[in-house]
């Protein structure tokens, strides 16, 4: 049977009314806005669920976006160079960005969350004649400002243009951003074990946390004494390059310490050789780390003035909320940066 043979064979008892078909439209209409409003809802929840999900698969302090995970440094302290070194010492790499979405993410970030310039992955390679992403590859979306890219070789997310790109000198000290894929945080942090850092780095822990014996006067107190400050750091003051000096830092909870890091000054030389472990969980009762005599254990410190030192205390892992660094030796003068990292 053709379809007009099947069309005229319809029982016209069962054609729509056109009055009914009407009301069915109204009907419809209500129950469709209905079912809609109910799919939105559904699709909301799903999605609000998905990138707290997502979130979830990004490190502590890092802020997630469609696949990838993102680390701003608001602090304008770092040259180009330093700030890559950074972000591969975190396992990622400075931001690229690659489409307007990421673009529009990553000016959201400079416009709401800090007013300093950002350093992004970009670089004017010479030798190439062009701007190029760190990884070699040259940018398919560029979002420079009016009149950029002016002078300087390398590109950062300016704050006096709403987070647009312009040019500068790479020795000018900004912030940055890192990324990284969601794969690479889990490949680097997703474990049985996780050694997290507390946040001397990033500010998570506050000036008023940090505390010492001793600090030389023109901002080389305690609150310096954060990894990868490359403007200042903890020193002692004059008369107090002696063994006994102590930097603390207050976890504001007692956490189980799994790893310290350390570095020197950052510029000249200048760094804390070796050290002892102290903590405590109620400020007065402080207990060395112990080596297997029971002697307080002496950490190996810094050779040099910038690499960072890690320290993993496994069996000597603690639980506490204040913890000291005693520097045992030092080269040129009592000056130190350091990090602290617990267990989740
Ligand atoms: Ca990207």
């Amino acid at each position: 049977m053709n379809m007009n043979e099947w069309s005229s064979n319809v029982n016209p008892a069962l054609e729509v009314n056109p009055a009914l078909e009407v009301g069915n439209q109204d009907f419809c209409k209500e129950f469709c806005l209905l079912e809609e409003m109910k799919m939105t809802l559904y699709m909301v929840t799903v999605s609000l669920l998905l990138n707290i999900a997502l979130a979830e698969d990004c490190p502590p302090q890092w802020d997630n976006f469609k696949d990838d995970c993102y680390y701003v440094y608001q602090s304008n302290w770092y040259t180009y160079e330093e700030a890559k070194t950074v972000c591969a010492g975190k396992g990622g790499h400075l931001l690229t960005i690659d489409e307007n979405e990421e673009d529009l993410y990553a000016r959201g970030l400079t416009d709401s969350l800090c007013k300093v310039d950002l350093w992004i992955g970009l670089r004017n390679d010479e030798s190439a004649g062009e701007w190029q992403w760190d990884d070699g590859s040259a940018p398919s979306y560029t979002n420079w400002a009016a009149a950029e890219p002016g002078n300087g070789d390398c590109g950062f997310l300016s704050a006096a243009n709403v987070g647009r790109w312009k040019a500068a000198a790479c020795s000018k000290r900004c912030g940055f951003i890192c990324e990284k894929t969601r794969e690479q945080s889990q490949a680097t942090t997703i474990g049985p074990c996780v050694s997290v850092p507390v946040g001397l780095e990033s500010g998570a822990i506050t000036d008023a946390q940090m505390t010492a014996s001793s600090e030389f006067p023109g901002g080389y107190d305690a609150p310096a004494g954060r990894l990868n400050n490359n403007h200042y750091h903890w020193a002692t003051n004059f008369g107090a390059q002696t063994v006994g000096q102590w930097m603390q830092v207050d976890l504001g909870r007692p956490r189980k310490v799994s790893k310290v890091a350390t570095q020197g000054r950052g510029y000249n030389n200048a760094w804390v050789s070796s050290y002892n472990l102290k903590y405590t969980d109620d400020g007065g009762n402080w207990l060395y780390v112990t080596d297997s005599s029971g002697n307080p254990k002496v950490f190996q410190g810094n050779t040099d003035t910038n690499s960072v030192v890690y320290q993993e205390l496994g069996d000597d892992s603690f639980t506490s909320r204040y913890i000291r660094f005693y520097p045992v030796t030092w080269v040129t003068w009592l000056a130190m940066r350091a990090e602290i990292y617990h267990s989740k």
